[in-house]
Parts: C-alpha cells; sequence; structure tokens
C-alpha cells in the first residue's frame, strides 16, 4: 500500500519510443495460479536511446537476447520496468515470465471471472501479462498461441482471425490466433474458458465475409441475441454514415460478469461487462436494451477510430474516446429519436460532466499532466470530448465535417495520432484557422454565456448582446474566450420563424468567439418583437444565463420549433420553482408552472418518449451545482414538492394510460421502448402521489408488470413509499431473481438510489454484497453516492462514513474500482458547513490510513 502523492505524468515530456517492434509472437500456458507467458519480439533501434521494458507483478523465469540467455547482470530490474541498457540495432528478444491470474482483483491484465480466463489491458494491464514498452504508439504484429485444459477451458480466443488449433497431451489443447494489423498493446485481449455462443454473419460493403459471435454464460445464448441485433445494426450504420467497413473476419463479444467498467474494444475481440450484453424483456429494461445497443455500438465503432487510428500517448485519450462517444450518440439518434438521444445525452453531461468541471477534479479535455492514468476515464473526457466534436460540426458545417472525417481516415490510418493531427484534417476540410477552436482542449471549466436582448421596434432591429466566461479552475487561474457556435432562431410566437435579414428560414448559427460580442438582426418593417431561441438542439457545451421571467419562459416554450429547447426551458422553470419551494417552503407550488407542464406532457402524447422526458425533473446533481452552499436534502423536499404537484394534475391522465396493456409481444425498438418510457413515467409519478392507495394501485401493477421495465419501475415506485406493498414487492422481486445476478444489482440499486444511509449499510452486508464483483459494488455505492445526493450528504454524515467504510475495503482489492468511487465526493466543498466537515473527515481519514496509488490521486486532489 502505497501512501505518497502520485507523481504526475506531464504532455510536454512526450517522446517517441526509440525502438519498433514489427512483429510479436506471444505463448500461454494457462494455468489460474501459475500462467506462463513466453514472448518473443523483434526489436529495430529507430533512434538513440535506451530499451526499457514495462512489466509490473511478473515472475521472470529467463530473458535471452538473439538466442542468448541474459545473466542478472545484463539488465536492471525495478517493480516497474526491466531495462537492457546495451543492445544491437535489431534484435530478438524472448521473455519467459509466470503470472497469477486468480489472484488478479483489480481485474487489470489476465484474470479470472467465473472460472474463466480473460483480459482487460486498457491502459495500463498489458505490463501485468509480460515485459513490454506498454505505450499506444508502440504498434506491433501479434501472433498468439494458447495453450489450456481442454475440459475446462475448451474455448481458446485471441485478437485477429483463428489459426491452427488441436489436442494436446495430458488433455490439453492449443489455438492459434493471429492478427494482421498492427496494434498498440492496450488493445490485447485473451479469453479463455466455456462458454455459449450465439453466432451470425455479416457482408461488408465491399463484399467481405465476416464470422460474429457473442460468448455468456452457459445457459444464456438467447439472452445475446439483441446485442448481436446492435453489433450488425452499427457494422451497417458506420459504412453509410463514415464509409468505414469492418476488417477481419471474425468479430467476437465476449461477456464477462467482473469487470471494471462498461466493455472494451480489443481488436476482433471485444470483451464486455455482462450488463451490457445479456438482455431478455423479463430480466432487462429498455434502458438495458438501450445502453447495450450504444455500448455495442461504440466499441465497434472504436474499430476506426481509437484501433486503426489510435492515440500517440494518453493525453489524447479524447482522440478517441470523445469522437467515438460522438459516433455512438449519432448511431443512437439514427436508430432511435434524434432530439430524444440529445435531450438523454445533455441531462448526462450536465449531472457528470458540468459537475466534474465545477468541482476540485476538473480537468482539460487534453489535460496536461496526470497522476494515474486510470484517473481520466471521466465525464470531461468522454462526454465533454464528444460535445466539443458536435460543437466543430456546428462550427464549420456538416459538409466540411464530413470531408475533415475522410481526411483524418485517408491519412492517418495505421497511426498513432494527436489532436493537432486531427484538427489538422478539419481546417484542411474548411478552411478555417481552428487554432482558437482547440482552445477547449485546453482550458477546464463549462463556459457561461449571457444574453440579452435589444428590441427596437421603430426599426425592427433585434440586438442579441452575447458575453462568455469561463469560471476559475485547479490550476487555470485565467481562461481565455473560446469559438461557441450557437444555433438560433427567432420565432414569431404561432409555432413558426420569423423571417429576418441574412438568417435562412428563421435560423442561423451565431459564432461568439470573443469575451463580448453584439448581433444586431433586421426583422421586415413593421415586425412584432420575435421571441429568441438559442444554442438550439444544445449545439455548444456551455450555461446559458439569460434573464427571463417565468411568463416569459412560457412563452418560449409554447412558441419553441426545437425539442430540445422545449424540454430545456421546462428544465429551467422547473429548477427556478425548486429553489422558490426551497426558499419559500410554507408556498405552495406554482400552479400555472405545474398545469403549463402537465399540459405540454399531453400535447406530446403522439411521442411518448418525449413526453416522458417532459414529466422528470431536474435532478439534484445538477440544482447542486447552482447553490453553494448547497443543502441537498432541502432541494430534496423541495423537489418532490414539485413532482408531487406534478403528479396529481397528470394523475387522471396516469390512471387511463396505465389501464392499458403495455404493447405486446415485447419489442426492444424505439417505439414500443417510447410508449413503455410513457407507462413507467407515470408509474413514477403514482408514487410520486405518496398515498396509501397509490402503493396499492402500485403493487397491483408490480404483481401483473409483463417485462422487467414495468416490474423494475414499480419496485422502484414502492421503495419510497413504507408499508406492507413495498415490503412485499421488495422480498417477492428478490426471491424471483435471486439467482439472476444482473436483476439482483437492480435490486440493490434500486434500494440504495433512494434509500438512507443504514439502508446502504444493510445492503452493504447484504450475504449477496460482495466486494470483489465491480457491478455488485457499485449497485450499493454507486447508486447511493452518485444517484442519492440528498442521502449520501446528510448532515448526520452517516452516508459519508458507509461509503468511506466500502471505499476502504474495495482499494486494496480493486484500486481503479475504489477511485472510481471516491470521484462521489467530488463536491464536498459545495456542501453546507456540518455535511461539508463530515465528508472532508471521511477523504482525510482515508487518505492517512493509506490508499492505493490511484485512489490517493482522487483524494489528494479532492483535498487540494
Ligand atoms: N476504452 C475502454 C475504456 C477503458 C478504461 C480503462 N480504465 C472502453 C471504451 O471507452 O470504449
Ligand atoms: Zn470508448
Amino acid at each position: 500500500m502505497r501512501t505518497d502523492t502520485p507523481v504526475s505524468v506531464k504532455l510536454e515530456n512526450y517522446s517517441p519510443y526509440p525502438f519498433e517492434i514489427e512483429h510479436v509472437s506471444m505463448d500461454f500456458s494457462l494455468e489460474p495460479d501459475a500462467t506462463r507467458v513466453r514472448t518473443k519480439m523483434q526489436v529495430k533501434r529507430l533512434r538513440p536511446g535506451a530499451f526499457v521494458l514495462d512489466g509490473v507483478g511478473l515472475t521472470l523465469n529467463s530473458i535471452a537476447l538473439d538466442g542468448t540467455t541474459l545473466s542478472e547482470a545484463a539488465y536492471q530490474k525495478d517493480e516497474e520496468t526491466l531495462t537492457i541498457a546495451s543492445v544491437p540495432d535489431a534484435f530478438t528478444l524472448e521473455t519467459d515470465v509466470t503470472i497469477n491470474p486468480s489472484k488478479n482483483t483489480a481485474l487489470s491484465g489476465l484474470y479470472m471471472s467465473a472460472g474463466r480466463f480473460c483480459s482487460q489491458c486498457e491502459a495500463t494491464g498489458f505490463r501485468r501479462i509480460t515485459y513490454w514498452p506498454d505505450r499506444p504508439d508502440v504498434m506491433s504484429r501479434f501472433h498468439v498461441r494458447i495453450d489450456a485444459d481442454k475440459a475446462k477451458y475448451p474455448i481458446l480466443l485471441s485478437n485477429g482471425t483463428p489459426g491452427e488449433a488441436g489436442a494436446l497431451s495430458d488433455g490439453r489443447h492449443f489455438a492459434e490466433w493471429d492478427d494482421p494489423h498492427p496494434k498498440p498493446s492496450y488493445l490485447f485481449a485473451l479469453c479463455a474458458g466455456d462458454y455459449d455462443v450465439w453466432r451470425d454473419t455479416f457482408t461488408t460493403m465491399n463484399g467481405d465475409h465476416v464470422d460474429l459471435g457473442v460468448y455468456v454464460d452457459k445457459g444464456q445464448a438467447d439472452r445475446a441475441e439483441w446485442a448481436m441485433e446492435s453489433l450488425k445494426a452499427a457494422m451497417v450504420w458506420d459504412e453509410k454514415r463514415f464509409g468505414r467497413a469492418y476488417d477481419l473476419g471474425v468479430f467476437n463479444i465476449v461477456a464477462v460478469r467482473d469487470f471494471n467498467f462498461g466493455a472494451m474494444e480489443n481488436k476482433g475481440l471485444n470483451i464486455f461487462n455482462s450488463a451490457y450484453v445479456l438482455a431478455r424483456e423479463d430480466s432487462a429494461t429498455d434502458a438495458d436494451f438501450e445502453a447495450i445497443e450504444s455500448i455495442v455500438g461504440h466499441e465497434y465503432f472504436h474499430n476506426w477510430t481509437g484501433n486503426r487510428i489510435t492515440c500517440r500517448d494518453w493525453f489524447q485519450l479524447c482522440l478517441k474516446e470523445g469522437l467515438t462517444v460522438f459516433r455512438d450518440q449519432e448511431f443512437s439518434a439514427d436508430l432511435r429519436s434524434r432530439p430524444v438521444q440529445r435531450i438523454k445525452d445533455v441531462m448526462r453531461l450536465r449531472a457528470r460532466q458540468f459537475a466534474e468541471d465545477a468541482g476540485p477534479l476538473a480537468h482539460p479535455v487534453r489535460p496536461q499532466a496526470y497522476g494515474s492514468i486510470d484517473n481520466l476515464y471521466t465525464a470531461t473526457v468522454y462526454e465533454k470530448g464528444a460535445e466539443l466534436i458536435r460543437a466543430l460540426t456546428v462550427f464549420i458545417g456538416d459538409e466540411a465535417f464530413n470531408r475533415g472525417m475522410q481526411i483524418y481516415f485517408d491519412e492517418y490510418d495505421g497511426t498513432a495520432s494527436t489532436i493537432e493531427d486531427f484538427y489538422a484534417c478539419f481546417e484542411k476540410a474548411s478552411g478555417r484557422d481552428l487554432s482558437q477552436f482547440r482552445r477547449w482542449y485546453a482550458q477546464a471549466g463549462t463556459p457561461e454565456v449571457t444574453v440579452k436582448e435589444r428590441w427596437d421596434g421603430d426599426s425592427a432591429t433585434l440586438t442579441i448582446d452575447l458575453a462568455q466566461e469561463t469560471p476559475v479552475t485547479p490550476k487555470q487561474p485565467t481562461k481565455q474566450p473560446v469559438p461557441i457556435p450557437l444555433r438560433a432562431a427567432l420565432l414569431d410566437g404561432k409555432g413558426a420563424h420569423a423571417e429576418a435579414e441574412g438568417w435562412d428560414k428563421g435560423e442561423t448559427v451565431i459564432r461568439l468567439e470573443d469575451d463580448r460580442q453584439s448581433v444586431t438582426v433586421q426583422l421586415p418593417a413593421g415586425s412584432k418583437r420575435p421571441l429568441l431561441s438559442i444554442n438550439r438542439h444544445f449545439s455548444a457545451p456551455v450555461r446559458i444565463k439569460r434573464a427571463l421571467s417565468n411568463t416569459d419562459l412560457l412563452a418560449l416554450a409554447a412558441a419553441e420549433t426545437d425539442a430540445f429547447n422545449t424540454w430545456d426551458n421546462f428544465q429551467t422553470l422547473a429548477k427556478t420553482e425548486i429553489f422558490r419551494l426551497l426558499d419559500e417552503p410554507q408556498s405552495p407550488p406554482d400552479e400555472a408552472l405545474v398545469d403549463a407542464l402537465a399540459e405540454a406532457v399531453r400535447a406530446n402524447s403522439d411521442d411518448p418518449a418525449f413526453a416522458a422526458l417532459l414529466t422528470v425533473l431536474p435532478d439534484i446533481g445538477e440544482l447542486f451545482q447552482e447553490r453553494e452552499p448547497v443543502d441537498p436534502a432541502g432541494l430534496n423536499v423541495a423537489r418532490k414538492r414539485l413532482r408531487q404537484a406534478l403528479a396529481e394534475a397528470l394523475a387522471a391522465d396516469a390512471e387511463r394510460l396505465l389501464e392499458a396493456p403495455s404493447p405486446a409481444p415485447f419489442k426492444p425498438n424505439a417505439e414500443q421502448a417510447g410508449i413503455r418510457a410513457q407507462r413507467t413515467a407515470m408509474i413514477g409519478l403514482t408514487g410520486a402521489l405518496d398515498t396509501s392507495e397509490a402503493a396499492d394501485r402500485l403493487k397491483a401493477l408490480f404483481d401483473k408488470a409483463p417485462n422487467m421495465t414495468e416490474s423494475l419501475a414499480c419496485l422502484r415506485a414502492l421503495v419510497t413509499l413504507p408499508g406492507k406493498p413495498r415490503d412485499e414487492a421488495i422480498e417477492t422481486f428478490y426471491q424471483r431473481w435471486k439467482d439472476n445476478p444482473l436483476v439482483i444489482d437492480k435490486w440493490f440499486a434500486v434500494q440504495a438510489g433512494q434509500g438512507t444511509a443504514e439502508d446502504a449499510r444493510r445492503l452493504s452486508q447484504h450475504p449477496d454484497y460482495d466486494l470483489s464483483n465491480p457491478n455488485r459494488v457499485r449497485s450499493v455505492a454507486a447508486a447511493f453516492s452518485m444517484t442519492n445526493l440528498a442521502g449520501f450528504h446528510a448532515p448526520d454524515g452517516e452516508g459519508h462514513k458507509v461509503i468511506g467504510d466500502i471505499i476502504a475495503r474495495v482499494d486494496p482489492l480493486n484500486p481503479a474500482l475504489a477511485a472510481r468511487l471516491l470521484t462521489s465526493f467530488e463536491q464536498w466543498k459545495k456542501l453546507e458547513p456540518v455535511a461539508q466537515a463530515s465528508a472532508k473527515r471521511v477523504l482525510e481519514e482515508l487518505r492517512d490510513q493509506g490508499l492505493s496509488k490511484n485512489a490517493m490521486d482522487i483524494v489528494s486532489r479532492a483535498l487540494d
């Protein structure tokens, strides 16, 4: 256990690796306790510099250079590296090491999950498998040979396409895999065990045949069908949208129960958290089906943005992640509803990324330094990274963007690239200088854009005064203006656009590039004052500040022609109202607002997925960001009051809607999911009524729920209504699903996500709570600390203690997971003084008792 603050790695210190390794052969002899890995690499010097390999936790059996075993004096070895001081300009190096997958609880490198071998190498897991320059800019062609006990591990998988395979003596067998595409070590993968497989095939736009396989737990094959459908849809989409085809004869996905995050894009062998593969209507919700589609797409899209074009160094992580999130968001928008997708993406961005950007862990999309690479897989790199690509499409236009992407694919295929390389393609395509746009990548913090309007009726001109400011963030006391593309429209108040000179059908893109800028728009003489719709479809990841009264906002919401902004106007209204109810606890919720919201829900019933989103009030995480010091419990009460009022206004609608049957037979498509989303929204509102009749009604719905989507929605609604129906539902659900770990994860999460610290503690002591399984750990710890801020930050400090205790127990087993859980403390400085003190105390105690390097990186930044 280390207690020092991690040393930081700096972008400015990048230097290319002095050697290239064109080809590598790896030979794995698999045993859970002692796997032998023999690696043979062909090395050539490119430039002066030492020959250093990374290696962590390896037992070195032997090392040979050009066939001669090296004596211990010929190399230096410490806990993290192996250096050979003197090497020829071209040579073959052979290493032979032993590793222990069964003791690997960190789930990085080669480990065991449910008796099977599984690997995770991004970012630095490969060095736990063999000695290697474990950095993304060293790309090699891999040949892999695996041997293992045939009965226990009948299926042996690695990257690329299969080669020879056969039986060996002693009940063992072997298989060979060849990957013709040079790749960095973080994309290496190996899986071995007994699985059921869902197979299919695909023919690419070039006429190439691809064998597809989804490998899952025995008996679960039919739950893999949706993942397969999603994969084929992603393959077609990337061909149509970006002209990118798959490039191997095999594409496999393996589902594993023990995985630190969602999934991993290893070349030709994606490894997935089983939560994002296994789905059937009885055990998975529409949200699960949607997440599977999106993550399968995301990992598949990495084949071009990440694998064929990879990152020069980990500072460029957003180059593959931001871009690939943008691609998966577009995929989902094309398959489902574009506005609904946009709203969901922005909800996630505001709740997670805006919060991160406003706290002690704020960092630029491309940071200049990091303490621990595992902690760089953040909402900022992913979600803000994706927003910047989207903003770029608006800034330079779709056509130039598409041209730029093709230039990128053509010019950088097979390379390890940088953000500069990427932007050079769009400069070429658009003819614009994008150096200012790249400031977005260097500056942390969410820009605030103030919008003021001046209307001159005599001349029929509207002047829009814009100003931008990015708040101070850690180590960045001053900020420069960034180019902000704001889609705008002038609304005539009757559902159409007002005409304006130079605006195409009343719409334009305003490019705010300076601190302050004014735009004057000329309308036809005699025009009435138009309403301004700005940052339509959330064209830039900023906070818009506008001094509009509730009446103005309601008028704007009614006049809107952009679905995202309609929803957003209601969000702004709801936010203002929740703060008012917090400040005036005696006063009733604003009836006009509640009626307008209820009316909007009814008016949009032809787009049920959108109507469902209108019923979702801004969550505490978002409200959190606008008050300091913040009182999450108070906010929760105020929010509940508004929600209850909305539930009352929609009670008759909810009853009518829920009397109708759920769509049957079940299909996971967008159309049916939309109808169910509206139904589950009504189930949620029924719970918000907070009466015993509502609890009875929910229990009746729960008992006959035809699918997991509705069953879980009922359970979620019931959990906050103490009484017999609630207790029975919790027990029935548990008994029905106790053998399905993914469903039991939901059971834990639904309770922790709405309960008290005491509930979270009780759940964390449940016999099924398992610290070695990340999904299970998160089902209580993340559900409580990240989605239940009122419970987590309760002033008695118990919430902080429960989570602190779980982190202290998880950290020795799985540092990456512990570090991720620690980020839930990131807002502690915003809390009211009592809760603030308790959060600080827990962080200090954790720091003082000693933590892993990953966890220490977060704690020290949070406390800084
Ligand atoms: N690239 C992986 C994430 C790896 C996280 C390593 N700590 C999954 C993804 O973003 O597609
Ligand atoms: Zn990714």
